[in-house]
């Protein structure tokens, strides 16, 4: 059967811009002249969410004739996804994904992919072009260097200090972003505008305050041109988007008459909410439904603790019962409840005006989409830098009140039973969280009890902050909550708090 379909798929054409004419009926393909584009994005970190999200947004506003926004695609460490869009000049197919209807879309807003290793002056070169008006970001939460429990630049972070050492051949997204900023300042370009799109609080005054701390250490002068001439707009983005898998790839050859190494797969839904800040100029990202606010903080918050927050919870359970995507795990009427508690109580720390209920119904359709088959593993995925912001800043607010808060202690120490590395029948599964894994004070969780796992984990201050771990009652419920899942398994153990059990 697997040899069949690859010798298919090595009949199919591949995609490119001279077979754009064999796509298949009923493929949306790019409707203008993509040898007129130029660039106006350079992009860094050229991931499957990039290629959903905002370069969906950017390929719209092509097609409308705003052809100088066109992007410059940049990878800061592998050679992967320029290695599989290059032959294929660059175009991909978006797979989108409700009930039975399956949409497909070829985009064609990435003109060009460069890989930072290989050739950092070259990035270089891109990012002083002045015909580049904004830089965007997903570069995950490590991508940012930061302690995030203090929003702090990680200075000893070895990237971090290889680029105050070699200015001219930056590894982090800091080391670049400075050096350009000073070109562009010396050749007297004006600055681009630096758009954060990852998962953070206040994403944008994120990357200009840990950029000002790495700049303050090299040039003071280019320190208070970043302070007085740099935008960065934050942003809250939303789609989920799964890893790419071998069925996807097949499905692209047999539906869309084109075979793409690399297509993306996606769900109907997308958000983007933008702080209104481009000195530079922006595309008309409005177009394909892009809002632009005063303030992204309110959406952000809703964003960040209940999707982001849910599904970290989601996938520390999932992974320990053993659940293995989001859809599976929401089916379950145990974990379904759970979440709708979680939800109310961090509901609490979301502004009313946004109607945070009609918010959470609507997660929860697209959480169950099953043609998505969001892996529980991919979202655990460095989970260490995703549960300060998306679970613990809500649960600090929470206790701050007095509100309740139970759900999110339950999912920390969902989170923390995760991290034992096997799951409620004892089989073993990989953390992929380097952060955590190399962290010298990684406690054993085979050997040691709740209390000494708890109060192990409290002493990681860049995950817990300063402040938790001083809030003994907090710790003890970890360390009581940690013991429930590990006395009943995971599901049984969330099914007894929803059940008020204890
Ligand atoms: C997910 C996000 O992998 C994860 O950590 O929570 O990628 C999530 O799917 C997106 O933020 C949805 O917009």
């Amino acid at each position: 059967m697997v040899s069949i379909s690859i010798e298919l798929n090595t009949l199919v054409n591949r995609l490119s811009n001279a077979n754009l004419s064999l796509a298949s009926a009923g493929v949306q393909i790019p409707r203008y002249d993509r040898s007129r584009v130029t660039p106006g994005i350079v992009h860094l970190g050229i991931g499957n969410f990039h290629r959903a999200h905002q370069a969906i947004y950017a390929d719209d506003c092509l097609a409308a004739g705003q052809l100088d926004w066109g992007i410059i695609g940049a990878s800061l460490r592998s050679s992967e996804t320029r290695d599989a869009l290059a032959p294929q000049d660059n175009l991909y197919t978006i797979v989108g994904h409700q009930d039975e209807q399956t949409s497909l879309r070829i985009v064609g807003s990435i003109g060009h992919i460069l890989v930072a290793p290989e050739g950092p002056a070259q990035l270089l070169k891109a990012l002083v072009d002045p015909r580049i008006r904004i830089v965007t970001l997903t570069v995950t939460e490590k991508g940012y260097t930061t302690d995030l429990a203090s929003r702090t630049l990680l200075k000893d972070h070895p990237d971090v200090r290889h680029d105050l050492e070699h200015v001219a051949a930056p590894r982090s997204v800091v080391g670049f972003l400075a050096e350009a900023i000073a070109r562009r300042r010396e050749r007297s370009v004006r600055p681009f505008t630096v758009l954060s799109c990852d998962n953070l609080p206040a994403n944008g005054d994120t990357v200009r305050k840990i950029l000002l701390e790495f700049t303050a250490g090299r040039d003071t002068d280019l320190e208070h041109y970043i302070r007085d001439e740099v935008a960065f707009p934050s942003s809250m983005v939303d789609r989920i988007v799964p890893a790419t898998t071998d069925e996807v790839r097949a499905e692209v050859s047999r539906k869309s008459g084109l075979r793409d190494a690399w297509p993306v797969m996606t769900e109907p839904y997308t958000q983007w909410v933008i702080e209104e800040q481009f000195p530079a100029g922006r595309p008309d990202w409005a177009r394909s439904g892009a809002l632009f606010v005063g303030n992204v903080a309110p959406y952000e918050h809703m964003k960040l603790r209940l999707l982001n927050g849910a599904h970290s919870a989601i996938a520390a359970i999932g992974r320990v019962a053993g659940l293995e995507t989001v859809d599976k795990a929401i089916g379950h009427p145990a974990i379904r409840t759970f979440i709708e508690g979680y939800w109310t109580e961090a509901g609490a720390t979301v502004s009313r005006e946004l109607n945070p209920g009609a918010y959470t119904r609507k997660l929860l359709e697209r959480f169950a989409n099953p043609a998505l088959g969001h892996r529980t593993e991919q979202i655990a995925t460095d989970a260490s830098q995703k549960v300060p912001q998306r679970i613990l800043t809500p649960l600090r607010e929470l206790r701050a009140k007095g509100l309740p808060n139970a759900h999110l202690v339950f999912a920390v120490a969902a989170w923390i039973r995760s991290c034992a590395g096997y799951d409620d029948s004892g089989k073993a599964f990989s953390l992929n969280d380097p952060t955590l894994t190399t962290w010298r004070g990684m406690p054993d969780q085979a050997l040691c009890s709740a209390e000494e796992t708890t109060s192990a984990f409290m002493s990681n201050s860049s995950v817990f902050g300063d402040e938790l771990p001083r809030d003994i009652p907090f710790v003890h419920s970890v360390a009581s909550a940690l013991q429930i899942f590990r006395e009943n398994g995971a599901v049984a153990a969330i099914a007894a708090l929803s059940q008020n059990r204890i």
